[in-house]
């Protein structure tokens, strides 16, 4: 038996009542396959098996989940369960995730879609999942205490509802939310428009942020830091883990975004102009839009940027927040810009064998190479043609090129620049005078020399706790 009306009265009169519901012994012996993924690359794009025809999404370093129809309903498993990701070649962390990953598998459905979604909790708490942005009916909502009893360990509960319209969402527990999303419970959720015509791209990326609390050397999240995290990533990988987005020059380009930290992140992207063309409330009216080169994601927000890919290069992306591009080892150190410590460290060296100063001409690693922890990665890292990149957490490259294929999302390599297009040495030869570099009028004088004697104030308590990063 396997039509909805055993699913919704297996478990009793009382639950069914509630909406979402426990599945019967007759349900779950024909529950769906629950697809596991645990490879941290980027999956092709999961063209649809059946149903209306849509244009898949590409979901960074992640997956789409497949599904099963039956009799008209498409049905999906999800296993709420502890996964390990691999943040960046050097760092494993153990999350809870859905199906073998965090985030967990990306769902795609069509507007006007009936959608089943099983799930099984191997978790050693209860939880549910809130299906953020949809129009449902309220006992499906996934609110535990409010609209159902949270699925404890090792049940199966059923939500179903139809997908109404179309845009970009995503799914997260209502259970115990600081410690589930603190450990990587969370999904992108995308509904297609009936007309695969209407809102279509040539390339279409998914992402989720969320951010961690891992002391270095360590592999489990702090889940009870508030806002003091020190990894800000994208579908739970930071840079340099995170694979590029690649488009055909000429290219329309979709980035869907959703925010599940707990601070706003001003995504911003190099060499284009783009319009924010849809949030998890719908699609912008074309006429309510205006050109933009960073938007602001809110927590609980989600933002769909469109453009022209029309300039062929490797162009950053990023959150604009500077301690955003950064992984762990660069948070909570003080400043030492400008000190002479010379002295200090010949004296530190004495005791502790290796010691570095670091920091008194910036926060620049440059090619210096510093003896880390077991499991953690660089402040800043990632080689690029010219270099280091010095840049962590939330960043990633967008490659345009001309001539790709369709549907070709390979890496295609560095950008190669036409001859004299790129930012050089001037060494005089051949470009005319240096141009005068007037100084402000009232321009400070310059700090101390290194070695002069210099006015230190410790830092009173306020100073030290009182900083904030946000
Ligand atoms: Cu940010």
């Amino acid at each position: 038996m396997t039509n909805r009306r055993s699913f919704l009265t297996g478990a009793g009169a009382g639950i069914t009542a509630l909406g979402a519901s426990l599945v019967s012994r007759a349900g779950a012996a024909s529950l769906p396959e629950a697809p596991t993924h645990t490879s941290s690359a980027t999956a092709a794009p999961l063209a649809p098996t059946g149903g209306r025809p849509y244009n898949p999404v590409v979901t960074l370093n992640g997956w789409t989940l497949p599904w099963r129809m039956k009799d008209g309903v498409k049905e999906f498993h999800l296993v709420a369960e502890p996964v390990v990701r691999e943040f960046a070649p050097g760092m494993q962390v153990n999350l809870w995730g859905y199906n073998g990953q965090s985030p967990g598998p990306t769902i795609e459905v069509v507007e006007g879609d009936r959608v089943r979604i099983f799930v099984t909790n191997k978790l050693p708490e209860h939880t549910s999942v809130h299906w953020h942005g949809q129009l449902l009916p309220c006992g499906m909502d996934g609110v535990t205490g409010l609209t159902q009893p949270g699925i404890q360990p090792g049940k199966t509960f059923v939500y179903e509802f139809v997908a109404r319209h179309a845009g970009t969402f995503m799914y997260h527990p209502h259970a115990d939310e600081m410690q589930q999303m603190a450990m990587g419970m969370m999904g992108f959720w995308v509904t297609h428009a009936k007309n695969p015509r209407q809102h279509a791209v040539d390339r279409d990326y998914v992402m989720l942020l969320s951010s961690y609390d891992i002391e270095p050397g360590s592999y489990t999240p702090r889940t009870n830091t508030m806002l003091d995290f020190n990894l800000w990533t994208i579908n739970s990988r930071v840079f340099p883990g995170l694979d590029p987005m690649v488009a055909r020059l000429g290219d329309k380009v979709r980035i869907r975004v959703g925010n599940l930290t707990m601070t706003n992140h001003p995504i911003h992207l190099h060499g284009h102009r783009f319009e924010v063309a849809g949030t998890d409330g719908g699609w912008v009216p074309k006429s309510a839009r205006w050109p933009e080169v960073t938007t602001d994601v809110a927590v609980g927000q989600m933002r769909a940027i469109e453009f022209v890919a029309d300039a062929p290069g490797d162009w950053a992306f990023h959150c604009h927040k500077s301690h955003h591009t950064m992984n762990a080892m660069g948070h909570d150190v003080p400043t030492l810009i400008g000190v002479d410590h010379r002295g200090v460290a010949e004296k530190i060296n004495k005791l502790v064998p290796g010691y570095m100063v670091m920091g008194d001409k910036g926060g620049s690693m440059g090619d210096m190479k510093m003896p880390l922890p077991a499991n953690t990665l660089p402040m800043m890292s990632g080689d690029g043609p010219f270099g280091n990149l010095e840049m962590g957490g939330m960043f990633t490259v967008l490659k345009v090129r001309e001539g790709l294929k369709r549907g070709d999302y390979s890496d295609p390599g560095w950008y190669r620049h036409p001859a004299g297009t790129v930012a050089r040495e001037w060494t005089g030869d051949g470009n005319g005078t240096l141009p005068p570099a007037p100084r402000a009028p009232d321009a400070r004088p310059a700090p101390a020399p290194a070695g002069q004697a210099m006015d230190a104030r410790k830092p009173g308590a306020n100073d030290m706790t009182g900083h904030e990063h946000h």
